[in-house]
């Protein structure tokens, strides 16, 4: 007799730096998505996957969702609002260190419809700022009678539980991936995030959204390395100098980190090729848009 399985789509979403991806990278068990400080450090939607005891949760990590004109904004919040209709649960990840505020409430207006499938989860309880009464009330105004779950993604706290509950509520159905599959990012994806996120984490103040990683190609040593070349584009000369530093000291920072981290990722070494381009009012530009956010 074949055996039963459940498995569902999990959305993961919220404000920006509600700890959105480090929830994904905690429920993994690895690193899957990026994550810094910067307010909108994802761009896509990554799915991490779960399996266990003949159940998997295929969690989609979102963009932190922004209300603003601005053109990247807009799309962003686009790639967030796209996956709610279509999965099985909404977990709406609320940072309990921040005041909920109006962004907060703009948010979960947008999920009020989805309500059955929505369980918000208070993240950062360990944060020393975290004020989980705040949170509780927020949610009891805005989503009456939402479950709701309180973790600490970065400790990891709370996080089994909730996976264990969302394992047990799935529902009946074939596995979507393979039981070894963790993530379905293509290595080129993974590697460009990677060098965004040691950027991101280097140049916090200088470039703050100036800047993405465009793919060239890549080829397989004979040694089985993995060489991979692209650019680091962004918007203005004076930010070329700054990922540059001096005696091109950033750019060097940011390749060695990245294949350090890339070591651990893959199981074959990564070699970086980077050069900087600049490419004016990328941000407005819907063709690199188009590729880059989707
Ligand atoms: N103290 C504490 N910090 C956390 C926790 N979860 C995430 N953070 C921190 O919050 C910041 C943002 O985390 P991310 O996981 O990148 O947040 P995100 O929601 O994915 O952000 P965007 O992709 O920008 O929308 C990082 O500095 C994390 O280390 C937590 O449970 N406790
Ligand atoms: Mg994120």
């Amino acid at each position: 007799m074949a055996v039963k399985t459940k498995s569902a789509f999990v959305a993961i979403v919220g404000r920006p730096s509600c700890g959105k991806s480090t929830f994904l990278n905690a429920v993994c068990g690895g690193k899957v998505a990026i994550v810094s400080s910067v307010p909108q450090t994802t761009r896509n939607a990554i799915r991490g996957i779960v399996t266990r005891d003949n159940a998997q949760l295929v969690f989609v990590d979102t963009p932190g969702i922004h209300d603003s004109e601005k053109k990247l904004n807009q799309k962003l919040k686009e790639i967030a609002l796209e996956q709610l209709k279509d999965a099985d649960f909404i977990l709406y990840i609320v940072d309990a260190a921040r005041e909920p505020g109006k962004e907060e409430a703009y948010i979960v207006k947008q999920l009020v419809q989805y309500q059955p499938k929505v369980i918000a989860v208070i993240n950062k309880i360990d944060h020393s700022r975290a004020d989980t009464i705040r949170t509780r009330n927020f949610l009891a105004e805005y989503i009456p009678n939402v479950q709701v779950y309180e973790i600490s993604a970065l400790e990891v706290k709370g996080v089994n539980e909730l996976l264990v509950d969302i394992m047990q509520r799935a529902p009946e159905c074939p596995l979507y991936y393979p039981e070894d599959v963790y993530t379905d990012q293509e290595p080129v994806f993974r590697i460009a995030e990677i060098i965004r996120e040691k950027i991101f984490r280097n140049l916090r103040e200088e470039i703050p959204h100036a800047v993405f990683v465009e793919y060239e190609q890549h080829h397989f040593q004979k040694d089985g390395t993995l060489v991979y070349s692209g650019n680091i584009v962004v918007e203005r000369e004076s930010q070329k100098g700054i990922v540059i530093g001096a005696a091109g000291k950033m750019i060097q920072r940011i390749r060695e980190e990245s294949e350090k981290e890339l070591a651990l990722i893959f199981p074959y070494a990564v070699k970086l090729s980077l050069q900087v381009r600049v490419e004016p009012n990328w941000k407005k530009n819907d063709k690199i848009l188009a590729i880059l956010i989707q």
